[in-house]
């Protein structure tokens, strides 16, 4: 079973890296499923299109049970049957996002959340974690390049981003077994190649061939 989730503050890179990782795996063999939360599934995919467009005040207990839901969805009908198939999954956040986003930038109750993320995953955990830790101006910075104009939840600004990158920090200390930290602020390849490292130094994954194709 190998459930790998990439973490980091918006703008960060994670869908980036998601994509190069699925390139990588699939070039040497493995069947892998690239999901996002919230999403991955038409339920969870629903929620997402609320969560960040709601043209009302969303209330923060609202807005975590939300996360939450769309978490459940997506553990049962997506995350677990491809883990049991043997798949590997990469997943554009997970739990750690709400206790990040919900616990650290709103300050909602943590041990709340954890029982939450419990609840909905029916306690299924990441095998690895990759956080990719950036500055939080640079990740706004990024994001604005990128799409201009910030969802509901981007625009919480610059001290939102920065409580949240802290909670991250926090958890990988807490949880040294499972999370990678990574310095996101280095070159798309350069962050790839040391994910790759790590998961060979882990897993030992046969990436050997495809990295002399790559190199
Ligand atoms: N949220 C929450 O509050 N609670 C929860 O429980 C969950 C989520 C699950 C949507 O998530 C929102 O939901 C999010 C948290 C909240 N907050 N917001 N908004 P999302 O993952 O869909 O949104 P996001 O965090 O903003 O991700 P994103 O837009 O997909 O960005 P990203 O995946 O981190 O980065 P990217 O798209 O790969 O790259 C961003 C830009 O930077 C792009 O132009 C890239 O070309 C560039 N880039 C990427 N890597 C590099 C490097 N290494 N150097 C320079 N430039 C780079």
């Amino acid at each position: 079973m190998t459930f790998i989730s990439f973490e980091g503050i918006d703008g960060c890179g994670k869908t980036t890296q998601v994509e190069l990782l699925r390139s990588r795996l699939e070039s040497a063999g493995a069947i892998v499923i690239a999901t996002r939360e919230p999403g991955g599934t038409a339920l969870a995919e629903a929620i997402r299109a609320h969560l960040l467009a709601a043209s009302e005040a969303v209330d923060a207990r609202a807005e975590l049970l939300l996360f939450g839901a769309a978490r459940a969805q997506h553990t049962t009908q997506t995350i677990r049957p491809a883990l049991e198939r043997g798949d590997i999954v990469l997943c554009d956040r997970f739990a750690d996002s709400s206790l990040a986003y919900q616990g650290g930038g709103l300050e909602l109750d943590s041990d709340f959340i954890t029982r939450m993320n419990d609840f909905a995953t029916g306690g299924l955990q990441p095998d690895i974690t990759f956080l990719l830790d950036l500055d939080a101006a640079e990740g706004l910075r990024r994001r604005a390049i990128q799409r201009g104009e910030g969802d509901r939840i981007e625009e919480r600004g610059l001290e939102f981003q920065r409580r949240v990158r802290e909670a991250y920090l926090e958890m990988a200390r807490a949880a040294p077994e499972r999370f990678v930290t990574l310095n996101a602020a280095a070159p798309a390849k350069i962050v790839h190649n040391r994910i790759v490292r790590a998961l060979e130094a882990r897993y030992f994954f046969q990436f050997r061939k495809a990295q002399k194709t790559n190199a």
